[in-house]
This record gives structure tokens, sequence and C-alpha cells, in this order.
């Protein structure tokens, strides 16, 4: 298994130098997280972040995320456009050395939680997701109370241009069915695969957080079924799975290891983190550790070893800890400390289980 930390580029708060201190943490998860969905990458602005990335002695073998443009995800002509794009994006990734590229297909919103600095009772705070605020009210007032959070708007998923288009978005989905974006993601997919195979990428599709249906907008990757569904879609072995466990964890529905040991030849991208379910279906991230949380993150880390995974790993979000959401310019759920703690608990995890191997 290879360890990798999220970067927000060179303009992330958190010193490259830092993150070198972490054990074992090889490559970075990058993005030019400025491209808008559906534009084609420039070949020198990947050029010269792959540069900078390996200068500074990490590797560059993963992108999260390549995002998809709506119009993909409702099957307008205009598609084509942003098909071609992807595909050139995707051409130009594999000849700098990238092997696996990270995206979503969640309709218009990414990722989603109520508060993104909720206070834990050891004095931190992390994400947390309140099921009745998200149900009760409507995405645009949803939208106002989230705008003053501090952080959001640079959040992937949360960009100002995606959400200022909002009401337009809305309407295009109104009456859009989950067989619709079922049809619309195979279609993608039998474009772009083909082109993964040939650059020697494989695609690796994040699940939809949380996975249930929000705002009346259909949600696909949501359990071991849609899963299973998803890879028949296209049964390339380039056709695969970013397997994040807080993601499909937030459902008490989603058995993990027993995901993860099902489909684990077709992971590229193992996120680890642990939730904290409660029974009114809110949830708030919490460490690593599994009694702190509903995951059990040691049997998780034990379905990969078991596995022999050679991919990679990240440990997803963490907390904010040590006072660090007062870090200038913190990306919420993306601090060095608790994310650097959870990468020493998941090798802790590992290390342990190579030793009683090798007796
Ligand atoms: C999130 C997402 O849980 C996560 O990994 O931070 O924003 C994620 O990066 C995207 O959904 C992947 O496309
Ligand atoms: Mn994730």
């Amino acid at each position: 298994m290879q360890m990798t930390f999220r970067w927000y580029g060179k303009k992330d708060s958190i010193p490259l130098s830092h993150v070198h201190q972490i054990p074992g943490v090889t490559g970075l998860v990058w993005s030019l997280h400025d491209m808008a969905a559906g534009q084609d990458w420039p070949m020198e602005r990947i050029e010269s972040e792959m540069a900078f990335i390996k200068e500074n002695g990490f590797n560059g073998d993963v992108v999260e995320s390549v995002n998809v443009h709506e119009d993909i995800k409702l099957g307008l002509p205009s598609r084509k456009t942003y098909i071609d794009n992807y595909k050139s994006t995707i051409e130009k990734l594999g000849k700098v050395g990238v092997k696996v590229i990270c995206y979503n297909f969640m309709p218009v919103f990414d990722w989603t939680r109520t508060d993104l600095y909720k206070k834990l009772p050891d004095g931190s705070t992390a994400l947390f997701y309140e099921k009745s605020k998200v149900e009760s009210i409507s995405p645009f007032e949803f939208l106002e109370n989230m705008k003053n959070q501090k952080g959001l708007a640079g959040m992937p998923g949360w960009e100002p241009e995606r959400l200022a288009r909002l009401k337009e978005l809305f309407e295009a989905y109104n009456g859009f069915t989950k067989e619709k974006l079922w049809e619309n993601l195979k279609y993608f997919l039998d474009e772009i695969i083909p082109v993964a195979e040939k650059s020697g990428i494989k695609m690796a599709i994040h699940p939809d957080d949380p996975p249930w249906d929000i705002f009346g907008l259909p949600r696909l990757v949501t359990s071991k079924e849609s899963i299973a569904k998803f890879l028949k879609l296209n049964d390339s072995p380039s056709n695969g799975l970013t397997l994040c466990t807080g993601s499909l964890g937030s459902s008490d529905k989603n058995d993990l290891p027993d995901i993860i040991r099902t489909f684990v030849d077709r992971i590229y991208f193992a996120h680890i983190r642990n939730v904290l379910r409660y029974p009114n279906g809110d949830f708030t991230e919490s460490s690593h550790r599994s009694c702190d949380g509903s995951l059990d993150i040691v049997e998780i880390v034990k379905a990969y070893h078991d596995a022999g995974f050679k991919y990679y790993c990240r440990p997803d979000h963490g907390r904010h800890i040590w006072d660090e959401e007062q870090r200038p310019g913190l990306h919420p759920g993306y601090g060095l400390y608790d994310r650097g703690m959870g990468i020493m608990y998941i090798w802790g995890i590992w290390d342990a289980l190579q030793k009683v191997d090798k007796k």
C-alpha cells in the first residue's frame, strides 16, 4: 500500500516540509484546482505542477479530481465537447505518469455537510451532517446558511461558479431519474475508459457523500449493490473505484470490510476515515481510531492487508485539533495534525498485521 496526502497546490497552507515529516507518505494527491469542470487542462500547467511535486520529493501518481461537467451528467448535446476535453486531459495526465484519476458523478453538490466546525466533546471541531437540516429546507436556503462558513468557497465541489448556477441546475434536473443518470454515466465511461486504458490510467469513481439522495437529486454510488452495478457498466480494469469509507460509512447499511473484500481488485484509491453515526441519521467525522466512530478501521485496514493491496491510500479528512481551525487558508477537514495521526493509526495497524503474518 502506498500512502498519499491530499495537497491543494502551491497555495496550500500546509508546508510540504511538514508533510515530509509524516512517516511513509510518498505521494501528493493533486489537481489543478482552478480549472472549472469541463475544461481541457493545459499541458504546461500539468507539467509544471508535476515537476514541482517531484522536486519536493513526492510522486504525483494520483489526481483528485478531474471534475465532470454537469452537462455530461445531464446528457445534454453539449456533453460532446466536455467529454472530448476530459479525454484530452486523461491523455495528458498519462503522459506525465499519472496512474489514477479520482472523480465523482454526484449531481450538483459534491460532499455535503451542515457544519464545517462542529465541536466535539474533546474540544476539537469536525465536519458534521445534520439530517433534518438538509431534509427540511430548500437547496437555496441551505446554500445561504453554508455561505457564512469559513473556508467553504475553497472546498472542491463548492466552487462559486458552480453555485452561481444553482437555480438553473435545479431546473435542469427537475424530473431527472436515477435510470437516466446511470445511462449518462455509462455513456461517459464507454467514451473515456478506452482512452484511460491507452494512457495507463485507472479511473476511480468516488462514492456519493452522503450515500443517499439529497434535495431530490438522484445519487448512484451508495452501496455494495450499486458498486457492483457500476463496475458492470464497463468491465475494463481501468474502470475502478475510490473506496471512501467515510462516505459509504455514513449509512449503517454499508458493511465496509465486506465491500472492500468484494471489490478490492478494482479499488485503486483507498480513502480511510471514520464517522460517528447517531440514531437520528446525523453523523460527525471523528478520529480514525475504531472506538471513536462507527466504523471498524482495524477491520477495514485488515481487509486491504489480507488482499495484498498495492495501490494508493490517503487518510481522507481529519478533525481540526490543536487550534488548527485558526490556520490561515485552512481547507475544512484538511488540516495537518489529525490527518497525520490518521496515517500513523493506519500504519500502526498495517505494520502489526505484517508482523503477525511473518510469525
Ligand atoms: C471529499 C470529496 O471525501 C472526499 O474525498 O473531500 O470532495 C472528493 O474529493 C470528491 O468527491 C472526489 O471527486
Ligand atoms: Mn473521500
